[in-house]
């Protein structure tokens, strides 16, 4: 089996890259440890505090953000981090080429449950202009990334990632540490009879999300002239991964709730990671009104409208919204 050495350099990532990657992977390894440790280390639970999104931070969340942390800012490759935990961007070397933004353990409401959650992260150049501490050089839209990924904690610990030329799984081996390619090149089914979507939130959905969602329910007897599935693991990772698996659609769309928060999911390290992620194995990733790869941030937590997955479902979806 290929190592993701190997499969890196065979896509032409730059020395310098590999080396951030393979830094930042040594810290989901440990990530990975601690959480399986579980209840035997105390890990499970909340804590008091609460992050700048106004939700109380797991331990976990805590923990894993503290890990990346320490491991990226010394390290040397990095200019400055931007985390789902962070209120501002962490500063870290000066010279750094790189910089990283992450959700450190996303969908970790699950971890009291034992069930799926991971790390994901997107890697873009750092402008040499930069001063550290400015969070407008991570203003950049997804189409700037060099890499991005996830590792997911599952029954076994999984990498997906792209620097651009493909998306490729590895499996982490725990008995030497290393991440072995496990599938090169995956491409998501254009069609798909499965959707993921929390729809307790449906009656604050946009019209063309009510109406689209309505029409997979019919089935065979409705529009679409088929039976969809439903799934739900309540972490994107793992919704993200089932899709690059064997194809679906998922959403967290437009919710009329709050006009400042236009959605659930965050720009920067849920929704462009898993974006670039999607495209590269072949399918589509949008907000309703465009490619979510194209959006310009204006801040750092910036929440969007994600719908993405299989190619030809996604666009049936977003013709709805231009209806
Ligand atoms: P998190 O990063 O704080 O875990 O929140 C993001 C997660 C996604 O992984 C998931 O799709 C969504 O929140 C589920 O939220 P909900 O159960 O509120 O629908
Ligand atoms: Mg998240």
């Amino acid at each position: 089996m290929k190592r993701l050495n190997t499969v890196l350099q065979n896509d032409g990532a730059p020395l310098e890259l590999i080396l951030l990657i393979r830094t930042l992977l040594a810290a989901c390894k440990e990530i990975s440890f601690r959480v399986g440790q579980g209840a035997l280390a105390g890990v499970l639970g909340s804590t008091l505090s609460e992050n700048v999104q106004g939700e109380t931070q797991k331990k976990l969340d805590v923990i894993s953000n503290q890990i990346l942390k320490d491991i990226l800012s010394e390290s040397g490759y990095v200019k400055a981090i931007s985390s789902e935990e962070e209120e501002t961007v962490v500063p870290c070397n000066p010279d750094g080429k790189y910089l990283v933004s992450y959700d450190p353990l996303d969908g970790s409401s699950n971890t009291d449950i034992n069930s799926l959650i991971g790390t994901i992260f997107s890697i873009t150049h750092a402008p040499q202009w930069m001063d550290p501490s400015d969070p407008s050089a991570f203003l950049q839209p997804g189409t700037q990334m060099v890499a991005a990924g996830y590792v997911l904690y599952g029954p076994s610990t999984m990498l997906a990632m792209t620097t651009g030329r493909g998306t490729h799984l590895y499996t982490l081996d725990k008995t030497h540490g290393g991440f072995l390619l496990a599938e090169e090149n995956i491409s998501v089914p254009e069609q798909t009879k499965e959707f993921a979507i929390n729809s307790s939130n449906q009656r604050h959905w946009e019209a063309p999300m009510q109406d689209y969602i309505s029409d997979l329910l019919m089935g065979s007897e409705g529009p679409r002239g088929k039976d969809f599935n439903m799934r739900w693991v309540g972490a994107m990772v793992g919704d993200i991964h089932r899709i690059l698996c064997r194809g679906g659609i998922f959403s967290y769309p437009f919710d009329k709730r709050n006009p400042k928060i236009p959605g659930k999911l965050r720009l920067l390290y849920e929704a462009n990671p898993m974006s670039f992620l999607i495209e590269q194995a072949g399918g589509a990733a949008s907000t309703g009104a465009g490619r979510i790869l194209e959006v310009m941030p204006t801040e750092i937590h910036q929440r969007v409208p994600v719908i993405m997955g299989s190619k030809e479902e996604v666009e049936t979806c977003v013709g709805y919204h231009s209806k």
